[in-house]
């Protein structure tokens, strides 16, 4: 009986450390926020983004845009091929789906001569590569021994009332 328990504490355990270390908000342009002239190829370019991860885009509502487009709109500064455009100045937008992803700022000519342009790829959680030791997982890594001791200790808690 009481293995049986420790392998539903087990599995639960599994599922906890899983979701919890899965998603990850990227704060686009991290402090500059979404706004002009800022390189958001540099920006995304050493980041992976997986599927149940999220942007937020920051900046003065009025000022910008959030406008989700596709390749030919990503490619012609168009807004016309947008998929619904976001202007509340703190945009969170989740990664639902894994594969390319454009963002440009439908205001006046921002994504043509200011940059406000932003292409992503989402990947799959299963395929994520190995966690690479840039910032962008430092957050993670600094969370998993915490999550990790705290459910140890839980799992330890209910194995003792079991014995
Ligand atoms: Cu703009």
């Amino acid at each position: 009986m009481a293995s049986s328990r420790s392998t539903i504490i087990f599995v639960a355990t599994f599922f906890v450390l899983a979701t919890s270390i899965s998603a990850t908000e990227y704060i686009v342009g991290d402090a500059s926020g979404w706004s002009l002239d800022f390189d958001y190829q540099t920006w995304a370019k050493d980041k992976v983004f997986l599927v149940g991860d999220s942007l937020v885009f920051n900046y003065a509502s009025g000022a910008h845009n959030v406008a989700k487009v596709n390749g030919t709109g990503f490619q012609q500064c168009s807004t016309s091929f947008s998929n619904g455009i976001l202007t509340s100045g703190q945009d969170v937008v989740p990664l639902l789906t894994p594969g390319r992803k454009w963002y440009i700022c439908g205001v006046g000519k921002h994504c043509e001569l200011r940059n406000m342009k932003l292409v992503i790829t989402v990947l799959p959680q299963t395929m994520a590569p190995a966690p690479s030791p840039v910032t962008t997982s430092a957050s993670s890594n600094m969370a998993v021994p915490t999550i990790h001791g705290f459910v140890v200790t839980i799992a330890g808690g209910l194995l003792s009332l079991l014995v």
